[in-house]
């Protein structure tokens, strides 16, 4: 394979729901696509969207040097300081590898849904294999929630919480107090600062997942706390596929799950995450059901979900085209 051209675009995608970010309410999700060409015409998209309050970086950040690297296009040129543009890089280059397979596969990835801290259960949810409920404000009403939806669960169903760093110690001992802590799978990042996780297990019986503290810690060196049950990886911020890989080494090694979740991408980061997901993490269901919360896509067709799995075919282009009148072209160079 050898490039002829590397192009660089931005995509502005509508949610259906404004989503609430530290940094405000996000109604439209910005990010920007590489297109890598090579010599007989198959395209390689990548999805570098680093999302407000969560990536290091942001998007004018990555839309400048993406401007500098991209005219020299060298795989190594790309720093790994910005996460969302190395994730965008290693996977558009898989993709590009990708395409001159002749045969169609679809994969379905099973999903956990995904619902929100005052969201509903519906109908639609009960046909997933797993649901996520976020959780993180008065822990006895939150307890009262948790156990009134589990109520409502089929026992087969894996029941995941993500207090996204909410509590301290003693009001996640409330919390899990006032609930059955053998129904969940675990919560991911329970505590203020990501410090004491080592207490969690022992004095509550909730199982953990690491989210955020992943990105404070470092692959090749990770030691899990007891009760670290899963590892949630999120490719945008983790970065370059190295990187990804190192994560799924250390939590394979340790016995701890793999989680692959999105951070509000387009559909090629969806799809992109997802082929991770089935090659790292088998069918253990994905943190991808936030391609729900969009009400337009680049993609043509989009992605399809049912029943919980989110169908995934490749090669990317046999079923797939990108909507170029639905971006806005940043630049284009010739290698
Ligand atoms: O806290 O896990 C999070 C998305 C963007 C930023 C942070 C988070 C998320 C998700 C993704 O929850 C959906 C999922 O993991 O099911
Ligand atoms: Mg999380």
């Amino acid at each position: 394979m050898s490039l002829v051209e590397v192009s660089l675009y931005r995509y502005r995608l509508k949610l259906k729901q404004a989503l609430m970010l530290s940094t405000g309410a996000l109604g439209h999700r910005e990010g920007l696509l590489i297109q890598l060409v090579d010599e007989e015409g198959f395209e390689g998209w990548g999805d570098a969207a680093p999302l407000p309050g969560f990536s290091v970086e942001s998007l004018t950040e990555v839309e400048d040097a993406a401007k500098d690297l991209l005219a020299n296009f060298e795989e190594g040129l790309i720093p790994d300081a910005l996460p969302s543009l190395s994730f965008a890089r290693d996977t558009a280059l898989g993709m590009l590898d990708g395409q001159r397979e002749t045969e169609l596969a679809v994969n379905k990835l099973p999903l956990n849904s995904l619902l929100g801290r005052g969201a509903e259960l519906d109908a639609a949810t009960l046909a997933y294999p797993a649901i996520k409920l976020k959780v993180g404000g008065d822990p006895l009403q939150e307890a009262l929630r948790v156990s009134e939806i589990c109520s409502q669960l089929p026992p087969e169903m894996g029941i995941r919480l993500d207090a996204n760093r909410a509590w301290e110690l003693d009001q996640l001992l409330a919390f899990a107090d006032g609930i059955d802590v053998s129904r969940i799978a675990y919560i991911e990042e329970p505590l203020v600062d990501g410090r004491g996780l080592e207490h969690v297990f022992f004095q509550s019986g909730l199982r953990i997942a690491l989210d955020e503290s992943l990105l404070e810690r470092s692959a090749v060196q990770a030691d899990f706390e007891e009760g670290v049950s899963a590892v949630i990886l999120k490719p945008t911020l983790l970065g370059s596929l190295k990187n990804i890989a190192a994560w799924c080494t250390a939590a394979e090694m340790r016995g701890v799950e793999r989680v692959f979740s999105s951070c509000f991408e387009s559909g090629v980061g969806h799809w992109s995450i997802g082929r991770l997901a089935l090659a790292f993490a088998g069918d253990c269901p994905a943190g991808l059901d936030t391609y729900r919360a969009f009400e337009e896509d680049i993609m043509n067709p989009g992605l399809e979900a049912d029943a919980g799995a989110l169908a995934l075919s490749s090669p990317f282009g046999q079923r797939y085209a990108i909507r170029t009148d639905q971006l806005r072209e940043v630049g284009s160079w010739r290698v």
